[in-house]
């Protein structure tokens, strides 16, 4: 056991490095990168970027401790077989989901935007959850994953932030699982979503989970591994 402690809102989360994981959520080019399928959509994609670099911080110390590491993408087989027709028609988009786009065709497995951003992309060894829908948990093998590893807490990065990093809290605090997620490593077009969405997370005594920082997550991660 390697016990540490995370400062963190609404009280600090005590863990253990042996079962935590970091979780990657969606780093994805078509929602991050300038030219992909966000922006397109009219949104600035600036405000995603802003947690590149908190993420990889995070990461790279994550990679130094040996903390496991899963990354998600959300995105549809080729033949759209698995994609909802009304995820497929919701916002009556005029170029949507599976349609060409311009990083290839839209939220498609394999397609360059649907690809995670190469400042963060897996290495050997971190497993790829490719889900379908918002949630990491929903229709994906993520909670298998994480009980054969015996997890228990999971420092939740991505975006963004009231759609699928809020979705996989949530699903993550009905499983049994404890949940922080650092503020500056993540994200949202949104900016006033962004702050609902941490306050939703940590109003009530923590009712879904915890939120913190990069800086708190890594000075615990260190601390903790360094025992
Ligand atoms: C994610 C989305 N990843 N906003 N998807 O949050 O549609």
């Amino acid at each position: 056991m390697k016990l540490g402690k995370i400062f963190a809102e609404p009280y600090d989360l005590d863990f253990d490095l042996d079962t935590t994981a970091l979780v990657m959520i969606d780093m994805q080019r078509d929602f991050v990168e300038p030219g992909g399928f966000g922006e397109m959509l009219g949104n600035n994609v600036s405000l995603l970027r802003s947690s590149i670099e908190p993420c990889k911080r995070v990461l790279d110390v994550a990679r130094e401790i040996g903390l496991f590491v899963i990354h998600t993408r959300e995105g549809h087989r080729a033949d759209l077989t698995d994609l909802p027709l009304t995820k497929k028609e919701r916002g009556h988009l005029k170029t949507g989901i599976g349609d060409a786009g311009p990083m290839g065709r839209i939220l498609i497995r394999g397609e360059i935007g649907h690809d995670i951003i190469p400042e963060l992309y897996p290495i050997f060894g971190e497993p790829v959850i490719d889900k379908p829908g918002k949630g990491a948990f929903y229709d994906t093998d993520l909670l298998g994953i994480l009980r054969n590893r015996g997890i228990k807490t999971l420092i939740v990065c991505g975006v963004t932030t009231e759609v699928c990093v809020n979705t996989t809290v949530r699903e993550a605090n009905d499983r049994g699982f404890n949940a922080l997620v650092p503020e500056d490593c993540t994200g949202s077009y949104f900016p006033e979503f962004k702050k609902s969405a941490l306050d939703m997370i940590k109003a009530q005594g923590g009712i879904f989970g915890w939120v913190s920082n990069s800086k708190n997550v890594i000075d615990a991660l260190k601390k903790a591994a360094s025992q």
